[in-house]
């Protein structure tokens, strides 16, 4: 083992069910955590839904049923989706469950016996769907600054916590701790704006509405939901219960990876309630770019949502995987348009990858009945895949280490169009013409076959079924399956390969979007 790796995602609100946004940031967590396990790291990926809150409790009443029942059923709907894109989490956090509840009561009387919490008045402008309190100034044209809905003018009695005690520390901490917000865009746009502006205490309690955690000793306040909704990275792994060894283990968060608009609650009120409870920070907060469709953010209240089932229906699991992890590049927006979807999935997993496998696949069925074995091996071709089959793996280390997703794939495809032009240059099928150069036939679909394993090695993470998929065709199965064997090229003996249905069909772009159209 090289040693743990803790990944998270945001908790997402089941007030609706979720989106192809909600959905990318969990496919890039699954990514990342399937490709750290692969290569050999003690793995926690955790995710979850965020509950309480006046929008949920608001909506529930709408509908005449309890919040509780509300969000159970959206829950059961979330799990579902997770299951559908074969998501790897090894827990899932509920902020209703009862461990979670008891946990954020302790850390709110930690932080009030210390003295970081107090109480006192709130007045202030207050967006209900984005659950947070404004200041006039702050408002644009009279409406929430963040999602330009009314705001109501609300006066409660509240505790607060004091985020003023901490913004010189936090400054500090940010400045010694350079990967601490990535990317640097934004952690330069958290100092300049947000911080050192200066931090004002934050009102972390509500009387208005009782769908919320009771602080334990005041029972008609309810705990702030971003307290209640943070602590979740460390109450899931036991922090504030019995038993700890999960904490013990896997705390601090090796990555929080965040949507960019949750970095400030990430990186602002989270370190320092972690300071105040003199808990180590996590190292990194990751916030990634949006997810744009057809140029705007989505959102589930504006509506414009695209659903993430209806596009596995009609496209496969594993092609929305790919496209998500491929088309947003490193903390950038990517752009969501049916038509370029459909053009990724033909012209990469269709021609590239299909054809690859499917090529190769059939030339050993058809010039050794299916049996593969070792054949020779010469010239500058053959050396020059090798080549870059054994950089490939290397530089996709090091890329998912700097949470490089889509320069990653990239990267794979390197290797794949590579073995694509190998089979233009060797011809095998001129070499299929005299049985004197059995051996080197023999020789190339070898090399293809090398090349596809350590492919399917590397898209396991992304693509886990069409992996799977691959090492049934061709019979790869056991230990040269593993990071090592990634590694190395000539690790496969004797084979006897089958072809299976046709992995990605070449979709009929026109067609497909007058299909969709009529969904
Ligand atoms: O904010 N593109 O939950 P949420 C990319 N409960 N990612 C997107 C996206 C888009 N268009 N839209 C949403 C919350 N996301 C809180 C989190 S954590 C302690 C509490 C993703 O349901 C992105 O990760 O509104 C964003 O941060 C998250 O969904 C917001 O989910």
């Amino acid at each position: 083992m090289k040693g743990k790796y803790y990944i998270t995602t945001p908790i997402y609100y089941p007030s609706d069910k979720l989106h192809i946004g909600n959905t990318y940031t969990t496919v890039v967590a699954d990514a990342l955590a399937r490709f750290k396990r692969l290569n050999g790291y003690d793995v926690f990926f955790l995710t979850g839904t965020d509950e309480h809150g006046q929008k949920i409790q608001r909506i529930a009443e709408k509908k005449g049923v309890t919040p509780k029942e509300y969000v159970d059923k959206i829950v059961a709907s979330i799990k579902d989706l997770w299951k559908l894109m074969n998501i790897s989490y090894d827990k899932f956090i509920r902020t209703t469950d009862d461990y979670h509840i008891k946990a954020v009561q302790d850390i709110f009387k930690k932080l009030y016996d210390k003295g970081d919490i107090y109480k006192g008045y709130y007045e202030g402008w207050y967006c209900t769907p984005c659950e947070s309190f404004f200041t006039e100034t702050q408002l644009v044209d009279g409406k929430c600054p963040d999602c330009g809905r009314e705001v109501e003018w609300t006066k409660e009695e509240a505790y607060f916590f004091r985020l003023s005690k901490y913004q010189d520390k936090l400054l500090k901490y940010i400045e010694e701790h350079p990967d601490f917000i990535l990317p640097e865009k934004r952690k330069n746009e958290m100092i300049n704006n947000f911080i050192k502006p200066g931090l004002e205490d934050l009102c972390v309690s509500r009387t208005s509405f009782t769908w919320g955690i009771p602080v334990s000793f005041d029972e008609k306040h309810v705990v702030y939901v971003w307290i209640d909704a943070l602590s979740n990275y460390i109450t899931a792994l036991g922090y504030g219960s019995d038993e700890k060894s999960l904490y013990e283990k896997y705390w601090p968060a090796d990555v929080h990876l965040v949507g960019k608009d949750i970095v400030r609650f990430h990186t602002i009120i989270w370190p320092i309630m972690l300071m105040a409870l003199d808990i180590p920070l996590p190292k990194t907060v990751f916030g990634h770019g949006w997810l744009l469709v057809d140029g705007g953010k989505m959102s589930k209240s504006k509506g414009n949502v695209v659903d993430p089932v209806i596009l596995s229906e009609h496209f496969g699991v594993d092609a929305v995987r790919y496209y998500l992890l491929r088309e947003i590049p490193f903390g950038s927006d990517g752009n969501f348009t049916s038509e370029m979807f459909i053009k990724r999935i033909n012209s990469d997993l269709a021609n590239d990858l299909g054809n690859l496998v499917s090529r190769t696949l059939t030339m050993i069925e058809k010039y050794f009945k299916g049996e593969l074995r070792k054949g020779k091996f010469e010239g500058e071709f053959d050396e020059d895949l090798r080549r870059v089959a054994l950089e490939v793996p290397v530089k996709v280390e090091k890329l998912m280490d700097d949470l490089k997703v889509s320069d990653a794939l990239e990267e794979i495809w390197t290797l794949v169009r590579r073995a694509n032009k190998y089979i233009d240059e060797t011809m095998p099928w001129v070499l299929a013409k005299d049985e004197e150069n059995k051996d080197r036939l023999m020789g190339v679909l070898y090399n293809l076959t090398e090349a596809i394993r350590i492919v399917s090695i590397l898209i396991s993470s992304f693509m886990p079924s069409t992996s799977v998929k691959i090492n049934e065709q061709f019979g790869f199965e056991g230990t040269i399956l593993t990071w090592e064997k990634a590694l190395e090229f000539g690790a496969v003996d004797a084979l006897l390969v089958k072809r299976g249905d046709i992995m990605f069909p070449r979709i009929d772009v026109e067609k497909k979007l007058e299909e969709l159209e009529k969904l």
